[in-house]
């Protein structure tokens, strides 16, 4: 399709069917494999035809890309890291999944991330299921910052399927904590504190549900409640909480530290979706950190569940409710630190507020309504906005299956009346996007090169793997006047946000310091029973306890065998003293169900039952060496009886 025609009747069409958008938007939310030609009455999309001639994504062999990606894994819980340019698939990092590879959800490390922020209701709930959960879902993940730009030291991530955060150590990509948010239900949007520093993780509970949830007045709807919460980032513990009128949906914060806004759809606060939808008006919460931290302060708080709450629906001193249409989404502040875009969906309109009136509208000087300084109508399914910092916005319009450029300083002058298009241009992408994030875009450092959307549907873009597709994450050059689709990346479910960080912010170690606290318990445990955990290789029988120290060193464990009797609990520790780069070992137990990374310098340990007498093999699963086949061991399991 020729772009150029897009742009001059695009607007007109839109128009046209700005008032039966909601209709439109409904009808193709529920068939959303033919929304885009049904809505948008598009043809059939052209082929990606921009990289025409030199290929701007080229990194050649040995090489390093200019970002790093962090890719959300949607429903797998987990996060991919990727390159950028090249859209190369670099490393995972499990999260709230198990991992097969690295033994993340199965050694003792790893379990007491996910287990130790659980509230004790969950673990109760979890002991018969193997004390955690195998599930989560990771929408969003956010690296923190300083003044207003990455800091390189942690990215925090969301799991709505499982009320949790996690916070990853990005100078050994794990995460180091995962907790569970009390009262809330179904953690959503999650953004960071941009100024000064994060500071604090701001998480919507999506879900209403009774506050306490504890079986009193289930049907009760109006004690149903939306939970906005603070954590802070550098204890974990949750610092407050604000009930809000409506459903939370995402998430963002101002680059002064005085604000936090969350877009609310269901502000008729049914539980249907006819009821949800039943309103032209959803609105965006404005949460005012200041007063809230007083409230905290000076015991104005509720205390629940061991979390202050305060509540600020309609009427409070707390927050403001600027009416946004219809059931807003995506929340997105610009990095010129003024303009804050609330994402209509199921209205073809963006919303432009300027945050240097929010003052205004605590102190009741203005009106809600009156912080808002545009609203151009874009298209259909508006979802989220990212922004170049050169005064341009990019708007993925979910329904029409494109990406919208469009220009905030002419959306403004539209707005008091002046006769311009505020848009620039048009772009189909492949199809359905959702998230869309330009490079450092949502720092004050946006350096307006690159941008990735991220598109729910594939459907003919790759060769057929079965019902089950890839989504597409496209890369769009922004540098031009034009956009320009220069990259189509398949990726597993399910990409709902990214980041792409400029590689100068990030600097991961290559080999564990050995003063790690991830394996705290282990060193411990060792000390108490006379190991030193780099030069033992020992057995120590404690009942019907069994505790294995070895040390490997490619391509040998320093024990051969190992003999424990059936029934005993043995933990086996495995430290891995190659000091080099890349020198992953493995410690894969046959016919056990265990397998788990030991990178270079760390400690990994894990428990099971050994209830089986017989010979099992266990052997280095991460190719090490020449002789890494030979890297390995028998565990001898006599029988209780001999
Ligand atoms: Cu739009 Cu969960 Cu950020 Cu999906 S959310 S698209
Ligand atoms: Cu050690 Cu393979």
């Amino acid at each position: 399709m020729d772009d150029s025609n897009e742009k001059t009747e695009g607007l007109n069409r839109r128009a046209l069917l700005g008032g039966t958008a909601k209709a439109a938007a409904l009808a193709g939310f529920g068939a959303l494999g033919g929304a885009a030609v049904t809505a948008g009455g598009l043809v059939a999309p052209a082929p990606a035809a921009a990289a025409s001639g030199r290929s701007v994504t080229e990194v050649k062999p040995g090489d390093l890309d200019e970002y790093y990606v962090f890719h959300s894994g949607g429903h797998s819980g987990e996060i991919r890291i990727m390159g950028l340019p090249s859209m190369r698939e670099l490393i995972r990092i499990p999260v709230f999944n198990r991992c097969s590879a690295t033994g993340w959800g199965l050694t003792n490390e790893s379990r007491k991330i996910l287990t130790d922020g659980l509230l004790p209701e969950t673990r109760r709930f979890l002991e018969s299921r193997g004390g955690s959960y195998l599930n989560g879902d990771l929408h969003h993940p956010h690296m923190s910052f300083t003044d207003g730009t990455y800091d390189g030291r942690y990215i925090f991530c969301n799991d709505k399927a499982n009320t949790r955060i996690a916070r990853i150590r990005c100078d050994i990509m794990r995460a180091d904590r995962i907790i569970e948010i009390p009262n809330a239900s179904a953690i959503h949007g999650l953004r960071l504190q941009k100024y000064p520093r994060t500071g604090y993780i701001f998480a919507n509970g999506e879900q209403r549900v009774p506050t306490p949830n504890d079986g009193k007045g289930l049907t009760d709807t109006k004690r149903y409640r939306s939970h906005f919460t603070a954590v802070d980032g550098d204890t974990m513990k949750v610092a407050w909480q604000v009930w809000v009128d409506g459903n939370l949906d995402n998430t963002e914060a101002d680059y002064q530290g005085k604000y936090a806004f969350s877009t609310c759809y269901n502000s008729e606060e049914g539980v249907t979706l006819a009821e949800m939808t039943a309103k032209e008006q959803d609105w965006l919460v404005v949460f005012n950190l200041k007063r809230i931290e007083e409230a905290v302060r000076s015991g104005k708080a509720q205390v629940i569940n061991g979390v202050p709450v305060v509540d600020g629906r309609h009427g409070s001193p707390y927050t403001r409710y600027v009416p946004i249409p219809n059931s807003p989404h995506g929340v997105n502040m610009a990095p010129d630190g003024i303009h804050l875009t609330a994402n209509g969906k199921l209205s073809p309109t963006v919303t432009v507020m300027d945050v240097r009136r929010f003052d205004d509208l605590f102190d009741d000087r203005i009106k809600p309504r009156d912080v808002v300084v545009a609203e151009p109508q874009l298209g259909l399914g508006p979802l989220h906005t990212a922004y170049d910092g050169r005064g341009n916005a990019y708007t993925t319009l979910f329904l029409d299956s494109q990406v919208v450029k469009w220009n905030i300083d002419k959306a403004r002058r539209a707005y008091t009346g002046e006769n311009v298009s505020p848009i620039v241009q048009k772009l189909d992408v492949h199809y359905q996007p959702g998230h869309l994030h330009s490079s450092m875009g949502q720092t004050r450092e946006a350096d307006g090169k690159w941008l990735i959307t991220l598109n729910k549907f594939s459907k003919d873009r790759f060769l057929n793997v079965g019902p089950l597709k890839p989504e597409n994450d496209q890369l769009i050059d922004i540098s031009g006047d034009e956009m320009k689709l220069v990259h189509d990346g398949p990726t597993f479910a399910e990409p709902h946000d990214t980041l792409i960080v400029h590689h100068s912010k990030v600097n991961p170690r290559s080999v564990y310091d050995r003063a790690d606290p991830m394996w705290e318990d282990a060193r411990r445990q060792a000390a108490a029973d006379g190991v030193t955990l780099e030069t033992d290789a020992k057995v120590i029988r404690d009942g019907d306890k069994v505790r294995v120290y070895m040390y490997s060193n490619a391509p040998v464990f320093a024990l051969d065998e190992f003999t424990v009797r059936e029934g005993d609990e043995v933990t086996v520790y495995v430290t891995n003293i190659d000091d080099v780069d890349d020198l992953t070992h493995g410690f894969t137990l046959t016919n056990h169900g265990i397998a788990m990374e030991i990178g270079p310098q760390q400690t990994s340990s894990v428990t099971f039952t050994a209830d089986r007498p017989g010979v099992f093999w266990y052997y280095c699963q991460w190719f090490c060496h020449a002789l890494h086949m030979e890297m390995g061991g028998r565990m001898i399991v006599e029988p209780k009886s001999a």
